[in-house]
């Protein structure tokens, strides 16, 4: 039986079982006995089906989806210019290999991207399947084109979980832990992070980065500086206004390729194309994978022409490397978005979220702060009167939400970050059920 799922799905939260329900419990317990531990599950609801602002499970209940599948599903899970894109696509090739024969959506995708992102400068892109792929292809390329070899990452920095950016990701629980050795010439620096460095402003921030790679790494060996312009697995941690372009800034005055991992803030998700925008920052190289292409993988490269064209031919690829599938789903994408209006649509939710979360944080001291943008937003949580991290009531108000049938996930580098990021398709009636839900959460969870 084809079960449907996409817009036309009911949007509504319905619960005709516990969560997770019998039919979710007999499937995780074949999943513990055939799948490696090392996968966790944070919510064993198995989905049947999803679509708008809802995930269907296998016992028949329906979910409101603040989660988007770690902001992929941004367009909505099986939006129909998707479905329509990758069902032609299924029936016309599914492979070839773009390094042997290619074809037109790979160069399509590329137009498109050269387009959408940063600055009007001429740009190449390249394409991957996976975000940490493409973070490791960006330092590639950016160590071919100055021949120095540092890269510079931040403090709560998320890049993947791939041997170099595994090196380059902050977080040593469960990323890091016992998989070493890990990457060399890989270097951390201090981040703006306003709730816990007193409000210190986002140049004297940046200067105190600056400070730490000149006295610890030396401009003379550094290739490249990665950063989230938002930090998303970190904690959703929004820097202090100038502290990106400062940093750009160095950078350019140093011959240190800027590289904006927008692997998780990429497409309309932070209530604009690209998050760098909100600073009026242009990257040298941009990395984009997750929102790309509607759940099908795909990520990339992007960026100046004379950087991107420093590896000799033959020097970038892979066998699926923007599998057509993939690319005709991420043109779909991209039209969806702009047909839609939807970088609108995450400054609207925005704005209902923000409302809301403020209005819940004066009733509940718990809350230390409320931040993000666009559909992306993020509430801290910590012991009252203090900015101690609270992981445990982050747990207990994540699993409460669950059992009310809300998917909410959680961050941060103490795991005291419950972050929203609901498709950009969710109704409005949904999102402030979602957000009901949420609150009473709040309330009954002491
Ligand atoms: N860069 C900014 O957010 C992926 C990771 C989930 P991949 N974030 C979700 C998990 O626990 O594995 C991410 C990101 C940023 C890079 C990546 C890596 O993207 O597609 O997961 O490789």
């Amino acid at each position: 039986m084809t079960v449907i799922g996409g817009p036309s799905l009911p949007q509504e939260r319905r619960l005709i079982t516990s969560i997770p329900g019998p039919v979710s419990q007999a499937i995780q317990a074949r999943k513990v006995a055939a799948v490696a531990q090392g996968v966790g599950t944070m919510l064993p609801v198995y989905v049947v089906a999803a679509g708008g602002g809802v995930l269907v499970d296998a016992d028949g209940n329906s979910l409101i989806d603040f989660g988007s599948g770690i902001a992929v599903s941004t367009v909505g899970n099986s939006a129909t210019g998707v479905v329509s894109a990758v069902t032609d696509q299924v029936q016309a090739f599914t492979h070839t290999c773009f390094m042997i024969t290619p074809y037109d959506g790979y160069v399509a995708v590329a137009e498109t991207l050269n387009r959408i992102t940063p600055g009007d400068h001429d740009k190449r892109s390249v394409l991957f399947n996976s975000g940490a792929e493409a973070v490791e292809n960006a330092v590639k390329i950016a160590r071919a084109f100055t021949r120095k070899q540092a890269v510079v990452t931040f403090d709560h920095a998320y890049h993947g979980r791939t041997n170099l950016t595994m090196a380059m990701t902050a977080k040593n629980m469960p990323y890091k832990s016992g998989f070493g050795p890990l990457a060399p010439e890989v270097y951390r620096a201090p981040l703006s992070y306003p709730f816990r460095d007193g409000g210190l402003d986002g140049v004297t921030a940046a200067r105190r980065a600056i400070d730490v790679i000149e006295t610890q790494v030396g401009a003379a060996n550094l290739a490249a500086l990665v950063i989230e312009p938002i930090q998303g697995e970190g904690g959703f941690i929004v820097p202090a206004d100038g502290f990106l372009p400062t940093l750009v800034e160095w950078c350019r005055a140093n011959n240190v390729v800027f590289v904006a991992d927008e692997v998780q803030t990429g497409f309309a998700r932070t209530g604009a194309m690209f998050a760098c925008e909100h600073e009026g920052v242009v990257p040298d190289l941009i990395v984009t994978a997750k929102g790309i292409a509607g759940g099908l993988p795909l990520s990339a490269v992007t960026g100046r022409a004379e950087i991107m064209d420093a590896p000799h031919v033959g020097g970038l690829g892979g066998t699926y490397g923007g599998n057509p599938i993939a690319c005709a789903a991420a043109l779909a994408v991209v039209e969806t978005i702009e047909r839609e209006g939807l970088v609108d649509r995450a400054r609207a939710i925005e704005e209902t979220m923000l409302k809301r979360l403020t209005a819940l944080q004066a009733e509940d001291n718990r809350i230390g702060d409320i931040r993000g943008r666009g559909a992306m937003m993020a509430v801290e949580l910590v012991v009252p009167g203090t900015t101690d991290p609270d992981a445990d009531l982050t747990k207990r108000i994540a699993a409460a939400a669950h059992a009310q049938g809300l998917v909410v996930l959680t961050c941060g580098t103490h795991g005291n970050v419950l972050r929203f990021l609901p498709p950009l398709s969710i109704p409005d009636n949904l999102l402030h059920e979602g957000l009901d839900v949420l609150s009473q959460t709040f309330r009954e969870t002491r």
